[in-house]
Protein backbone atom coordinates (compact mmCIF):
# COMPACT_ATOMS: atom_id res chain seq x y z
CA UNK A 1 0.00 0.00 0.00
CA UNK A 2 1.05 3.61 -0.93
CA UNK A 3 1.66 5.74 1.84
CA UNK A 4 1.58 9.39 1.95
CA UNK A 5 3.29 11.70 4.38
CA UNK A 6 0.84 14.44 4.90
CA UNK A 7 1.43 17.80 6.04
CA UNK A 8 -1.60 20.12 6.95
CA UNK A 9 -2.74 23.23 4.52
CA UNK A 10 0.38 22.31 2.03
CA UNK A 11 1.07 20.74 -1.30
CA UNK A 12 0.42 17.56 -0.08
CA UNK A 13 -3.39 18.06 -1.18
CA UNK A 14 -2.81 17.39 -4.37
CA UNK A 15 -1.39 14.07 -4.15
CA UNK A 16 -4.63 13.09 -2.50
CA UNK A 17 -6.38 13.79 -5.30
CA UNK A 18 -4.25 12.12 -7.65
CA UNK A 19 -4.23 9.18 -5.51
CA UNK A 20 -8.22 9.40 -5.70
CA UNK A 21 -8.23 9.87 -9.08
CA UNK A 22 -6.41 6.38 -9.48
CA UNK A 23 -8.28 4.57 -7.13
CA UNK A 24 -5.27 3.08 -5.54
CA UNK A 25 -4.69 1.87 -1.96
CA UNK A 26 -3.27 4.37 0.15
CA UNK A 27 -2.99 5.53 3.85
CA UNK A 28 -1.94 9.15 5.39
CA UNK A 29 0.94 9.87 7.64
CA UNK A 30 -0.39 13.07 8.77
CA UNK A 31 1.46 15.88 10.36
CA UNK A 32 0.77 19.91 11.45
CA UNK A 33 2.59 23.02 10.90
CA UNK A 34 3.77 24.74 13.83
CA UNK A 35 1.49 27.58 13.31
CA UNK A 36 4.05 30.37 14.41
CA UNK A 37 6.48 29.40 12.32
CA UNK A 38 4.68 27.55 9.77
CA UNK A 39 7.41 24.87 9.44
CA UNK A 40 6.52 21.59 9.87
CA UNK A 41 7.55 19.36 12.51
CA UNK A 42 11.14 17.34 13.52
CA UNK A 43 9.51 14.16 13.08
CA UNK A 44 8.86 14.89 9.18
CA UNK A 45 12.54 14.59 8.84
CA UNK A 46 12.67 10.97 9.53
CA UNK A 47 11.38 10.34 5.99
CA UNK A 48 12.75 13.24 4.16
CA UNK A 49 15.93 15.14 5.74
CA UNK A 50 14.77 18.54 4.11
CA UNK A 51 11.65 17.56 6.76
CA UNK A 52 8.88 18.74 4.05
CA UNK A 53 5.81 17.28 2.19
CA UNK A 54 4.21 15.16 0.12
CA UNK A 55 6.35 12.33 0.73
CA UNK A 56 5.42 8.92 -0.65
CA UNK A 57 6.34 5.39 0.40
CA UNK A 58 5.57 2.58 -1.87
CA UNK A 59 7.12 -1.06 -2.20
CA UNK A 60 10.45 0.61 0.05
CA UNK A 61 10.66 3.02 -2.67
CA UNK A 62 10.47 7.00 -0.66
CA UNK A 63 10.29 9.44 -3.18
CA UNK A 64 10.06 13.54 -2.15
CA UNK A 65 9.09 16.21 -4.42
CA UNK A 66 5.34 16.87 -5.56
CA UNK A 67 6.44 16.58 -9.57
CA UNK A 68 8.55 13.73 -9.35
CA UNK A 69 5.53 11.83 -7.60
CA UNK A 70 3.34 12.62 -9.91
CA UNK A 71 5.52 11.56 -12.55
CA UNK A 72 6.21 8.24 -11.19
CA UNK A 73 2.79 7.87 -9.34
CA UNK A 74 1.14 8.35 -13.27
CA UNK A 75 3.70 6.15 -15.21
CA UNK A 76 3.45 3.32 -12.20
CA UNK A 77 -0.76 3.84 -11.86
CA UNK A 78 -2.17 5.68 -14.73
CA UNK A 79 -0.13 5.84 -17.81
CA UNK A 80 -3.47 4.96 -19.71
CA UNK A 81 -6.03 7.79 -18.35
CA UNK A 82 -3.67 10.62 -16.77
CA UNK A 83 -0.88 10.99 -19.52
CA UNK A 84 -0.68 11.41 -22.98
CA UNK A 85 0.90 7.74 -24.66
CA UNK A 86 5.11 7.60 -23.79
CA UNK A 87 7.39 9.04 -27.07
CA UNK A 88 4.67 11.14 -28.55
CA UNK A 89 4.91 15.45 -28.66
CA UNK A 90 1.35 15.03 -26.25
CA UNK A 91 3.67 13.26 -23.72
CA UNK A 92 6.67 16.36 -24.04
CA UNK A 93 4.12 18.53 -23.76
CA UNK A 94 2.93 16.83 -20.83
CA UNK A 95 6.56 16.68 -18.92
CA UNK A 96 6.85 20.28 -19.49
CA UNK A 97 3.69 21.23 -17.50
CA UNK A 98 4.83 18.59 -15.00
CA UNK A 99 8.14 20.73 -14.82
CA UNK A 100 6.40 24.61 -15.02
CA UNK A 101 4.53 23.43 -12.07
CA UNK A 102 7.23 23.57 -9.45
CA UNK A 103 10.07 25.19 -11.84
CA UNK A 104 8.27 28.43 -11.99
CA UNK A 105 4.57 29.04 -10.95
CA UNK A 106 5.64 28.23 -7.52
CA UNK A 107 7.94 30.77 -6.94
CA UNK A 108 6.18 33.79 -7.22
CA UNK A 109 3.25 32.07 -5.39
CA UNK A 110 5.59 31.45 -2.42
CA UNK A 111 7.53 35.11 -2.19
CA UNK A 112 4.19 36.70 -2.30
CA UNK A 113 2.74 34.69 0.38
CA UNK A 114 6.09 35.09 2.56
CA UNK A 115 6.34 38.57 2.03
CA UNK A 116 2.50 38.85 3.07
CA UNK A 117 3.66 37.20 6.08
CA UNK A 118 6.15 40.20 6.71
CA UNK A 119 2.96 42.75 5.50
CA UNK A 120 4.90 44.20 2.85
CA UNK A 121 5.25 43.51 -0.55
CA UNK A 122 6.58 46.78 -1.86
CA UNK A 123 9.93 45.71 -2.37
CA UNK A 124 12.01 44.72 -5.32
CA UNK A 125 10.92 41.01 -4.71
CA UNK A 126 7.22 41.45 -4.00
CA UNK A 127 7.58 44.00 -7.56
CA UNK A 128 9.51 41.05 -8.96
CA UNK A 129 6.98 37.95 -7.58
CA UNK A 130 3.76 39.86 -8.94
CA UNK A 131 5.17 40.64 -12.67
CA UNK A 132 6.12 37.01 -12.75
CA UNK A 133 2.81 35.79 -11.40
CA UNK A 134 0.77 37.44 -13.74
CA UNK A 135 3.21 36.39 -16.20
CA UNK A 136 2.45 33.03 -15.34
CA UNK A 137 -1.52 33.64 -14.67
CA UNK A 138 -2.05 35.08 -18.56
CA UNK A 139 0.22 31.78 -20.28
CA UNK A 140 -2.42 28.93 -18.66
CA UNK A 141 -5.13 31.62 -19.42
CA UNK A 142 -4.25 31.81 -22.87
CA UNK A 143 -3.42 28.02 -23.18
CA UNK A 144 -6.65 27.27 -21.59
CA UNK A 145 -8.75 29.57 -24.40
CA UNK A 146 -9.57 26.48 -26.25
CA UNK A 147 -8.85 23.93 -24.02
CA UNK A 148 -10.67 21.92 -21.45
CA UNK A 149 -7.49 20.80 -19.80
CA UNK A 150 -3.85 21.67 -19.85
CA UNK A 151 -3.27 18.74 -22.00
CA UNK A 152 -6.84 19.83 -24.50
CA UNK A 153 -9.38 16.91 -23.97
CA UNK A 154 -7.45 14.83 -21.63
CA UNK A 155 -7.43 15.46 -17.72
CA UNK A 156 -3.41 14.44 -16.89
CA UNK A 157 -1.23 14.96 -13.40
CA UNK A 158 -0.55 18.01 -14.79
CA UNK A 159 -3.76 19.60 -13.94
CA UNK A 160 -3.24 17.94 -10.74
CA UNK A 161 0.03 19.50 -10.34
CA UNK A 162 -0.26 22.65 -11.56
CA UNK A 163 -3.79 23.37 -9.25
CA UNK A 164 -1.91 24.45 -6.55
CA UNK A 165 -0.78 27.69 -7.78
CA UNK A 166 -4.02 28.85 -9.23
CA UNK A 167 -6.15 27.19 -6.40
CA UNK A 168 -4.27 30.00 -4.23
CA UNK A 169 -4.20 32.44 -6.72
CA UNK A 170 -8.23 32.24 -6.72
CA UNK A 171 -8.70 32.23 -2.73
CA UNK A 172 -6.79 35.26 -2.15
CA UNK A 173 -7.08 37.76 -5.04
CA UNK A 174 -9.51 35.85 -7.41
CA UNK A 175 -9.27 35.01 -10.98
CA UNK A 176 -11.61 37.23 -12.82
CA UNK A 177 -8.52 38.97 -14.82
CA UNK A 178 -8.00 34.95 -16.48
CA UNK A 179 -11.59 33.95 -17.31
CA UNK A 180 -10.41 30.70 -18.64
CA UNK A 181 -8.43 30.14 -16.14
CA UNK A 182 -10.95 30.57 -13.57
CA UNK A 183 -13.05 28.25 -15.35
CA UNK A 184 -11.14 25.99 -15.73
CA UNK A 185 -10.09 25.60 -11.71
CA UNK A 186 -13.95 25.89 -11.42
CA UNK A 187 -14.02 22.41 -13.68
CA UNK A 188 -10.93 20.66 -11.86
CA UNK A 189 -11.84 21.42 -8.52
CA UNK A 190 -15.34 20.06 -8.57
CA UNK A 191 -14.00 16.25 -10.09
CA UNK A 192 -15.10 14.09 -7.10
CA UNK A 193 -11.42 12.80 -6.30
CA UNK A 194 -10.39 16.61 -5.91
CA UNK A 195 -13.51 17.12 -3.49
CA UNK A 196 -12.53 13.83 -1.68
CA UNK A 197 -8.94 15.47 -1.22
CA UNK A 198 -10.48 18.90 0.01
CA UNK A 199 -12.38 17.03 2.38
CA UNK A 200 -9.79 14.51 3.95
CA UNK A 201 -7.22 17.92 3.92
CA UNK A 202 -9.84 19.23 6.46
CA UNK A 203 -10.39 16.54 8.21
CA UNK A 204 -6.86 16.49 8.77
CA UNK A 205 -6.15 19.91 9.16
CA UNK A 206 -5.74 20.57 13.49
CA UNK A 207 -5.60 24.46 12.68
CA UNK A 208 -9.55 24.42 10.53
CA UNK A 209 -11.85 24.86 13.50
N1 LIG B 1 9.32 21.57 -4.30
C1 LIG B 1 8.85 20.79 -3.18
C2 LIG B 1 8.47 21.74 -2.07
C3 LIG B 1 8.09 21.03 -0.79
C4 LIG B 1 7.73 22.01 0.31
O1 LIG B 1 8.39 23.05 0.49
N2 LIG B 1 6.66 21.70 1.05
C5 LIG B 1 6.21 22.55 2.10
C6 LIG B 1 4.70 22.51 2.20
S1 LIG B 1 3.90 23.21 0.80
C7 LIG B 1 6.74 22.07 3.43
O2 LIG B 1 6.79 20.89 3.67
N3 LIG B 1 7.08 23.00 4.33
C8 LIG B 1 7.46 22.68 5.66
C9 LIG B 1 8.75 23.31 6.09
O3 LIG B 1 9.42 23.96 5.26
O4 LIG B 1 9.11 23.11 7.25
C10 LIG B 1 7.68 19.93 -3.63
O5 LIG B 1 7.07 20.27 -4.64
O6 LIG B 1 7.40 18.89 -3.04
Amino acid sequence: MITLHHLNQSRSKRIIWLLEELGVDYQLVTYQRDSATRRAPEALKAINPLGRSPVIEDDGLVICESGAIVDYLVSRYGADTLAPPLHTPEHARYIQWLHFAEGTAAFPLIALYLLSADNSQKCFLGGFAKEQMNDVLTLANNELADKTYLMGDQFTGADVLNSFVFEKVGETRGLKEYPYLEGYVQRILTRPAAQKADALEREYDQEVE
